[in-house]
């Protein structure tokens, strides 16, 4: 039976300067904590109020950032509700991911090529596919990636799509952060199989296990899968492993599920964060004093995105009714004339 490896590069591979310049990882790094801090500041302004519901990304910042670094402007990107920092990374300003948390219509920033985040689990897969072979037929050469969830590759979406993608090897990549999670549903209880990874082969497309928190590696394989595709060998599902180390959402308590001793192994050397901070020590590009600039000048980059966030205009309720039918059904035409004429 084929063996399923996880690929790194921090500790494991000595070339790890040759495969991705200081200048990179640096600024790597710099996104990473920028995220991280965006994250906090996330979770604090939902607790009062001025954010709905919010997924935060903790834990998984390497795989977050270091794949979107491994994209073209060119590429699509698909992503589920956690995946702020690759949309940052990607051309999305904060304010504008924010404005999404604000469920505020202009959360989509002009000409990136982002769709906007899927709460659905899966159902964003397929597009990502048809946007792969749109590409495709008119011969440009960019890819789209797709990010979900380890909870996603139970839902039906995902095996369409990465059937219809094999069969006509189309310029994708399904990036999946197995984070351990999917709510209070351990990757043990998801699948019977040993690794994610290995659905692949089911679909005759190439699959790889990369370490997620090792942001060195995640950029690595995403810009070899970027290649595979370019070049015309298909699709790969890639399960990059990695830790929700937050709640699902500020809406869960995971007490309930979890023993503050499973966080243990991923917090302290295993952190993202701290693994990358020790690697650029060691190459003599990060001193012990530049972390705390780079937190200071993302807390006031941050700060200056939700001012700009909280200063656009509020949403209408009527703007519900916008986006979704071309013709609305005679239902909702019913229910918006009721809501202009004030019926409660
Ligand atoms: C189609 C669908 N079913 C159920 C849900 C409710 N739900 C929201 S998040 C989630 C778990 C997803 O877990 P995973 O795919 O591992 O992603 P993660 O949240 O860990 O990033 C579920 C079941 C949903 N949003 N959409
Ligand atoms: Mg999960």
């Amino acid at each position: 039976m084929q063996a399923w490896p996880i690929y790194r590069v921090m500790g494991d591979d000595a070339n790890a300067p040759n495969l991705v310049s200081d200048d990179l990882a640096l600024r790597i790094y710099k996104d990473m904590v920028l995220l991280r801090t965006f994250d906090e500041k996330a979770l604090n302004l939902q607790r009062q109020g001025r954010v709905g519901t919010f997924p935060p990304s903790l834990g998984q910042e390497a795989t977050e950032i270091g794949s979107a670094y491994a994209l073209s402007k060119k590429d699509w990107l698909v992503p589920s509700y956690r995946d702020h920092g690759a949309l940052y990374v990607h051309g999305v300003p904060f304010e504008n991911v924010i404005l999404f948390a604000m469920g505020r219509a202009a959360s989509l920033a002009g000409d990136v090529r982002a769709l906007p985040s899927s709460i659905p689990i899966a159902t964003h897969l397929p597009h990502a596919v048809g946007l792969a072979m749109a590409m495709q037929m008119q011969g440009e050469e960019s890819v789209a990636i797709a990010y979900f969830g380890d909870g996603a590759t139970s839902e039906g979406d995902f095996h369409e799509a990465l059937n219809f993608a094999g069969v006509f090897k189309a310029p994708a990549i399904f990036l999946c952060q197995n984070n351990g999670w999917a709510i209070s549903v351990p990757v043990s209880r998801q699948t019977a199989s040993p690794t994610l990874a290995q659905k692949a082969v089911a679909y005759g497309i190439h699959g790889v296990r990369v370490d997620g928190n090792d942001a060195l590696a995640v950029y690595q394989t995403v810009k070899q899968a970027r290649e595979r595709a370019l070049s015309k060998e298909g699709p790969t599902l890639i399960e990059s492993l990695t830790y929700r180390l937050g709640p699902h959402t500020t809406a869960d308590d995971p007490t309930r599920y979890r023993q503050a001793e499973d966080l243990v192994p991923w917090r302290g050397e295993h952190d993202p964060i701290v693994r990358l901070g020790v690697y650029l020590e060691k190459q003599g590009v990060l001193g012990p004093k530049d972390l705390d600039g780079m937190k200071k000048d993302a807390q006031e980059w941050v700060n200056q995105a939700v001012e700009a966030a909280e200063a656009m205009p509020k949403v209408k309720p009527i703007e519900m009714f916008e986006h979704v039918y071309a013709v609305m059904p005679p239902r909702l035409v019913q229910q918006l004339q009721d809501l202009e004429g004030g019926v409660q």
